[in-house]
């Protein structure tokens, strides 16, 4: 959707962005930022450090342990090993919703608990501190599992978090209880923290309950954490079309799903940066294959859908979910019909974690929007290159101190879904099973990509292209819109959500509607344009007094 938009050289962009760099930073920043080409697909460098005193928006893997992947499970009591900061930020800003199915069902979402480290644990060690906490928990709620995740300051003084959890589980009996050495410095971002929570959540917890799930048609949904509602909508259409949901990994989840997660015959792969070492191991041990779909977008909800169908093959199935495509789309269209006019030929920027720089190009698309430039905070090459590119990643000392499970077959609990010979007939039929093409192959020849975008960087690109809107988070919010550019969080959807599935397409293109075509932004003066003789010029620095 090229509409007739003017796009800048990203070649002069390109070196705009990095000018004001000293040289070896300049070197370094050039190989994340890169122009596209759909057919080519250049490299990109991702999934390194950030360069001290450059503004990333970067987390750390604490983040991308607890936060992402554990927290929205609602029954699984989370205690913090560490100061009462990492548990405090960190609690129900991301907006994961969940809903248990009664008022009496376990759900521990909107508690927050913290060992809440002093001075006197760092000195004299934490481990006893910690026992107490996990003691106090199982007392107080008797959860099915507690699970304990490191901060910083655990990994620095050595307390072991997994000698502490194998001690009190043994103590109890009945209560899973589990660590994570997922200190925040573990890798280069979050994305250390996702590995290292789905290796914990393999061996802890999947496999556990062997009872056979019901229904015909029975998958799990990988990488997808309900911010918004995004997984009752997904929820809401698998149960139109007769697809069972065993498990959710994990928005709206709970511990029992996840352990009987293996008796499911498909994983399906939302979010490939944070979950795809899951889909991997699954399908070693179990043989269970999966398939990347995307639920973001009306267009893209019903290709996943039909990819779904193609999988089990089963006609009915395939009916059902094309009745469901119809019975959707008007209600779709009509919105999509009314809002395209005003939004078509707009530009977008989307500079988000993993995944929804990628997914949100297709909601952009159907409201007829350009991505013109966008990019992941700590993805790897793979999110943006595709995962043919895995043989050729180079795996640095950073990549290597995050453990790589040894997983084989099940002896007993192997049982390959498809035979070699189904699986090729449904390659060849274009389901692509155990891949991903990556962002860069869908976006246009010359737009932008950059890896890890800087504060600076940012500033910039918005001075360049002047987008119509600014897809970022919180950090970035205040000052992209100082600067009279909407900014929509793609992280916790603002206030808004869900946005999956069709129902949240369409609140997608209201939403979008109602920032893109908002008159105020035009009226916006940032402060440095209007400081001093009221004609714009310098700002008087206001935080120095003297
Ligand atoms: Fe996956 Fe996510 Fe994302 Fe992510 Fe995240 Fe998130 Fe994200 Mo914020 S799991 S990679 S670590 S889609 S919290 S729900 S929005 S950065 S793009």
């Amino acid at each position: 959707m090229e509409a007739n938009i003017i796009i800048p050289d990203p070649a002069l962009v390109r070196e705009e962005l990095i000018q004001k760099y000293p040289a070896k930073v300049a070197k370094k920043r050039a190989k994340s930022i890169v122009i596209n080409d759909p057919e080519i697909i250049p490299e990109v460098q991702a999934n390194v450090r950030t360069v001290p005193g450059i503004i990333t928006q970067r987390g750390c893997s604490y983040a991308g342990c607890k936060g992402v992947v554990l927290g929205p499970t609602r029954d699984i009591v989370n205690i913090v090993h560490g100061p009462i900061g990492c548990s405090f930020y960190a609690w129900l800003t991301r907006r994961n919703q969940t809903k248990p199915e009664t008022l009496m069902d376990e759900n521990y979402i909107p508690y927050c608990f913290s060992t809440d480290m002093q001075e006197e644990n760092i000195v004299f060690g934490g481990e006893k501190k910690l026992k107490v906490a996990i003691q106090e928990a199982y007392d107080l709620f008797h959860p099915k599992s507690i699970a304990i995740f490191s901060t910083c300051p655990v990994g620095l003084i050595g307390d072991d978090v997994h000698a502490a959890a194998r001690e009190m589980k043994e103590k109890f009996g009945d209560c899973n209880v589990f660590g994570f050495s997922c200190e925040g410095y573990r890798g280069v971002s979050q994305s250390a923290g996702h590995h290292i929570a789905n290796n914990g959540v393999f061996k802890h917890m999947v496999g556990r309950d062997n009872t056979p799930s019901e229904g015909k048609f029975k998958l799990n949904l990988l990488g997808e954490y309900n911010i918004g509602g995004d997984a009752f909508e997904i929820e809401r259409i698998f149960e139109k079309v007769g697809i069972t949901l065993v498990a959710s990994f994990s928005g709206n989840s709970t511990v029992r799903a996840i352990e009987n997660s293996h008796t499911a015959d498909l994983n399906v792969i939302l979010c490939h940066r944070s979950i795809n070492y899951m889909g991997d191991m699954m399908e070693t041990k179990y043989g269970i294959p999966w398939m990347k779909v995307n639920f973001v977008g009306a267009e893209s909800t019903a290709k996943s859908l039909r990819k779904i169908g193609e999988y089990f093959g089963d006609e009915e199935l395939k009916a059902r979910i094309e009745a469901v495509i119809a019975e959707e789309a008007p209600k779709v269209k009509a919105v999509i019909e009314e809002i395209l006019p005003r939004t078509k030929g707009k530009t977008a920027m989307l500079f988000v974690g993993g995944s929804r720089a990628h997914h949100y190009q297709d909601l952009f698309a159907e409201l007829g929007m350009t991505t013109v430039a966008a990019g992941y905070e700590f993805a790897h090459r793979d999110d943006y290159e595709g995962r043919d590119v895995l043989p050729k990643i180079k795996v640095d000392a950073d990549s290597k101190n995050i453990e790589e499970l040894k997983v084989v077959a099940d002896p007993e609990l192997y049982n390959p879904r498809k035979t070699e010979a189904e699986l090729e007939a449904l390659k060849e039929k274009g389901l692509e099973i155990n891949g991903y093409e990556g962002m860069m192959k869908q976006m246009t020849k010359k737009s932008l990509i950059v890896d890890d975008l800087s504060h600076y960087e940012s500033e910039k690109l918005i001075e360049i292209y002047k987008p119509d809107i600014f897809c970022a988070g919180i950090k970035e919010k205040y000052v992209v819109q100082k600067m009279g550019i909407p900014l929509k969080q793609l992280h916790s959807y603002d206030y808004g959500g869900p946005y999956t599935g069709f129902e949240g397409a369409v609140n997608f293109y209201k939403d979008i509607d109602r920032m893109v075509n908002n008159p105020v932004w035009k009226l916006i003066k940032a402060p440095w344009e209007t400081a001093g003789n009221g004609k714009g010029g310098e700002l008087a620095a206001s935080y120095v007094t003297q």
